[in-house]
């Protein structure tokens, strides 16, 4: 049956800020306390998603959950309207205030893990809500992810939507950007790869649980191979998997060290995936790496078979890594095309192009089962630019997150969404 892989990004939140939450992510750390520009942040966004549009592909979006996240004051014991509730919060706990009024729902690679039908026991799409219980900002998304994905995907004959697994170390789980799906082509038997980490004193945190890969794996049924992230890459600064390495049907683009057992990968991959074809590079370092993204890339199935590179713009503006990508895109192997996206905001804090977006792998029946208004064409798209135009606001300091007037706007801002929604 001919499959298709949908690439869902998460449109970036009108509250879109720099409050530096995430240890271990260099670049939330680097620009703590930057003023963010919110609108050309979601107008980045929604440019790369054009982009793919541009390319034939097929293209969704996820919208953002309401922020700050006030039922999550609630839920910890602030009581009153609104208003008073977020006074309060900002008032009586800064931090915890700074934590519920992230966007950072918008890299949807942290959502769930999506296992293809073609994988799973039960002939439907899988997707298990991430937990993001490592980070305090990022564990609030769930339940709204949960309910998100429930809506989108309401058809139970052809998904199957997990809630997040228990929130503890024991279990964390970041989601698809700690998962790789190996297969000859999109709608074939694949063989998933969970990478995780481990307690091994690094110096920063180690966010995905090998036991969340072996949950994933158990709830769907799907054939997986569990396998260890190198902890240079995560003391360099690789938080996810996906900033080291992407895959894509049966190539494998990756840093040299990105993996504890790089042989032990190449070795099984080679075993399991017919045609199986490796693409290391070794010639910029790992921080290199970091800095440019070029493995935070999306890695796509063009219409006419090849495939394409989609990078930040920091990877072409880096001169080692552009040479690489040069050398990737002359080399023996499909990858016939690097093609630069500015999400520049969002790569501010930690999250590129492959980040953003969350894939969907897809039989025809099944596209047509999807929420419709969350796919995109050219109508739908102009609708968000406009409303991002219109509401979203034009800068954020971080200082500003406790001004009501703030709250206000970036209500209003929701409100338009919900409302579009129902038109779309
Ligand atoms: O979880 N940044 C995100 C970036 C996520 C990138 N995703 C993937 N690699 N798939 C994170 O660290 C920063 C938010 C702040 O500091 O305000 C943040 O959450």
């Amino acid at each position: 049956m001919k499959s298709i892989e949908i690439n869902f990004d998460g449109l970036i939140g009108p509250i879109h800020n720099y409050a530096g939450l995430s240890p271990g992510n260099i670049a939330s750390a680097t620009n703590a306390g930057a003023v963010s520009q919110p609108r050309a942040a979601a107008l980045q966004g929604l440019g790369k998603m054009r982009k793919l549009m541009d390319l034939g592909l097929v293209q969704g979006f996820f919208p953002p959950p309401r922020r700050p996240a006030i039922a999550a004051l609630r839920a910890l014991g602030f009581q009153g309207k609104d208003v008073e509730i977020l006074s309060a919060a900002a008032r009586e706990d800064p931090l915890l205030f700074n934590n519920i009024c992230s966007a950072s729902a918008m890299w949807a690679a942290n959502a769930a893990t999506v296992i293809a039908s073609a994988d799973s026991a039960d002939g439907r799409v899988h997707f298990v809500t991430a937990n993001l219980a490592t980070m305090l900002h990022r564990s609030f998304e769930a339940v709204d992810t949960f309910a998100m994905l429930r809506r989108i995907f309401a058809d139970e004959s052809s998904f199957g939507v997990h809630p997040a697994l228990p929130a503890t170390q024991h279990f964390s789980d970041e989601g698809a950007a700690n998962h790789m799906r190996l297969t000859p082509q999109h709608g074939t038997r694949g063989l998933n790869v969970f990478i995780h980490g481990a307690q091994r004193g690094s110096r920063f945190p180690e966010r995905q649980a090998r036991r969340a890969g072996e949950a994933v794996a158990r709830l769907s049924g799907a054939p997986a191979l569990h396998m260890l992230q190198s902890q240079r890459a995560i003391e360099a600064g690789a938080f996810h998997n996906d900033v080291v390495a992407v895959a894509n049907e049966y190539v494998l683009l990756c840093h040299a060290e990105a993996f504890e057992d790089r042989d032990g990968l190449f070795a099984a991959l080679a075993e399991a995936v017919p045609g199986f074809v490796p693409v290391e590079v070794d010639s910029i370092t790992l921080d290199d790496a970091i800095r440019s993204y070029l493995f935070n890339s999306q890695l796509v199935t063009l219409p006419d078979g090849s495939m394409a590179l989609i990078l930040p713009s920091e990877a072409r503006e880096h001169e080692r890594v552009w040479t690489a990508v040069e050398a990737i895109v002359a080399g023996n192997n499909p990858i016939a095309q690097a093609i630069v996206v500015d999400v520049r905001e969002s790569m501010r804090n930690g999250g590129g192009p492959a980040c953003l977006r969350l894939r969907v792998p897809v039989t025809e029946a099944q596209r047509d089962a999807i929420d419709q208004r969350f796919l995109l064409d050219e109508r739908r798209w102009e609708a968000l630019c406009t409303l991002v135009d219109q509401h979203w606001p034009e800068q954020i300091a971080v200082s500003d997150l406790c001004l009501p007037e703030l709250w206000e706007n970036v209500g209003r801002a929701h409100d338009a969404l919900d409302d579009l929604l129902t038109r779309i």
